[in-house]
């Protein structure tokens, strides 16, 4: 058996000189000595599927040189030591499950280093302090903000307030060389936005590229906060700068972006005859809607197909209340039924009935009349593209940390139904699928394809206390003992019969396929 030669530049020149197979996608940027224009926090496969791509195809189109990223990858080193010995390339296979012949498979070149902060945190900020750097964007998930029940700093949490004593040395110039990894990435950005102040105060756009509502001013907010609550004496003048030379614009990223299994990486070789460790894997569909509100340069991302629009909320709240939502559902609700993937759970009738009337009766009316988008149609491409097998998205993932995606998701299109005075009993059965979840995987009686699935969710103690105990009852301690319900919403008598109700529907759904 032939040993392959793992993906690098200099492999991927003997590949091309042999002759590449024509579904590889070659990266026009790999030719192209780029600087440091982007610093991204997070570095997993979906920036690597998403953001990462558009700015491949923007220094394609254009031929700018500043856009070369830097990746920061939080929590363990395993991407820096996946793409660095690649010289930062790395694959996007795409995965549709219609037509033959041999997977595209696009090759990126425009992240060209890769840091771990747990050892090298001051070149991390020396990066983001740098004149040449213009952008730091972020995909951190939900739960890497940070943020309390009322979507301020959780001022409690240890991490957050270790970094904001890290802040006030920071601010305060007591320790210049400070190399203390932060705790969270929030703690990271708002560190970083101090020593470029410091370092001459250039101004910066902050991209942030998480399933939040309002992503960006909500993270803007949050950072004016944490300054606002440091006790260092600069603190104001460091929040009069953030004010004056920052932007937080919104944005709506799109793309379905699963787990790497082997079995993709065995195709990706097949297709282009070396090996990738730092291979992802993506439907084809991807969509960015950016609002036009930079504080200084930036790729030119609208030839790579991204959208600039003076208000992305539109977009925004259609994506995650029919697309965000409706996963939720699916993935819960499918989870129970024992269903590995999104397309198995969309592909039972009872499951796909449950996500249709919730589409129908509660998310797409919930934004109401005179959206500028045709919901109709973005429903039908959004239950298409879940469809799609040969992503084999599992229905686990999606799950993951429910008491972070609900609030988002679900629980504002059932405040907007209670608002024009309709009971929401669709998404309080999503809401329910979730609670019957929480229920089942925190007492360990939960497998899905014939494994057992646990809790994964930051807030899991509290989440598996509130569930302990019969299903009758279930709901109500949940509404009322989760943390994850507003006070309005627990408080609403018509939302509390509808997700009992709910509960007490779906609570024999499982049985259906007990294998
Ligand atoms: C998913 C998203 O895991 C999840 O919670 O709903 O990651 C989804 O695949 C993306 O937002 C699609 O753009």
């Amino acid at each position: 058996m032939t040993t392959l030669p793992r993906l690098s530049r200099a492999t991927l020149a003997t590949l091309a000189d042999a002759g590449l197979d024509p579904a590889v996608r070659l990266p026009a940027s790999a030719t192209t000595a780029l600087s440091t224009g982007i610093v991204h926090l997070g570095i997993g496969a979906f920036h690597r599927a998403h953001q990462a791509v558009f700015t491949e195809r923007a220094i394609e189109a254009t031929g700018d040189d500043r856009w070369g990223i830097l990746g920061v990858t939080q929590r363990s080193a395993t991407v820096r030591d996946q793409l660095l010995p690649q010289d930062g390339l790395y694959g996007v296979l795409e995965l549709s499950d219609r037509g033959g012949g041999a997977p595209p498979l696009e090759l990126i070149g425009s992240i060209r280093d890769v840091a771990y902060p747990a050892e090298e945190t001051a070149r991390v900020l020396a990066t983001i302090a740098a004149p040449a750097t213009h952008i730091v964007s972020l995909t951190v998930t939900e739960k890497g903000y940070r943020r309390a029940a009322d979507g301020g700093p959780d001022l409690a949490d240890p991490a957050l307030s270790f970094d904001l004593a890290v802040l006030a040395r920071e601010i305060d110039r007591a320790a210049t060389d400070d190399d203390e990894p932060s705790r969270s990435a929030v703690g990271l950005l708002v560190r970083a936005l101090a020593r470029r102040w410091r370092a001459g105060g250039d101004a910066l756009t902050v991209v942030v590229c998480d399933n939040l509502m309002d992503n960006g001013p909500q993270v803007e907010r949050l950072v004016h906060a944490l300054v606002g609550a440091c006790p260092a004496a600069g603190a104001g003048e460091l929040l009069d700068w953030i004010r004056a030379r920052v932007t937080f614009p919104a944005t709506m990223v799109d793309r379905i972006v699963p787990a790497t299994a082997d079995a993709h990486r065995r195709a990706a070789e097949r297709v282009l005859g070396a090996t990738d460790a730092g291979l992802v894997v993506a439907e084809p569909f991807r969509q960015w809607v950016i609002e036009d509100r930079f504080a200084g340069p930036r790729p030119a991302w609208e030839l790579a197909g991204a959208t600039f629009t003076s208000d992305v909320a539109p977009y925004e709240h259609a994506k995650l209340r029919l697309l965000n939502g409706t996963h939720s559902l699916l993935a819960y609700a499918g989870a129970l039924r024992g269903h590995a993937t999104i397309a198995e759970a969309v592909a039972d009738p009872l499951l796909y009935g449950l996500a249709r009337t919730m589409l129908d009766e509660d998310s797409i009316p919930s934004l109401g009349a005179g959206s500028e988008i045709d919901l109709e149609a973005y429903r039908d491409s959004v239950l298409e593209r879940f469809a799609n097998a040969a992503i084999g998205h599992t229905t686990v993932q999606v799950a993951m940390d429910g008491s972070q995606k609900l609030p988002i998701r679900l629980l504002g299109i059932a405040r907007d139904r209670l608002a024009v005075g309709q009971a929401p009993e669709a998404v309080a059965r999503a809401v329910a699928a979730w609670m019957l979840f929480v229920h089942a995987a925190a007492a360990g009686s939960l497998e899905v394809a014939g494994s057992p699935v646990g809790l994964d969710d930051p807030a899991a103690q509290a989440l598996g206390q509130a569930a302990a105990g019969s299903i009758d009852g279930l709901a109500d301690r949940m509404l009322d003992r989760s943390g994850v319900f507003p006070a309005a919403l627990a408080g609403d008598d018509r939302w509390r019969t509808a997700v009992r109700s709910g509960v007490s529907e779906l609570s024999g759904i499982g049985a259906a396929t007990a294998r």
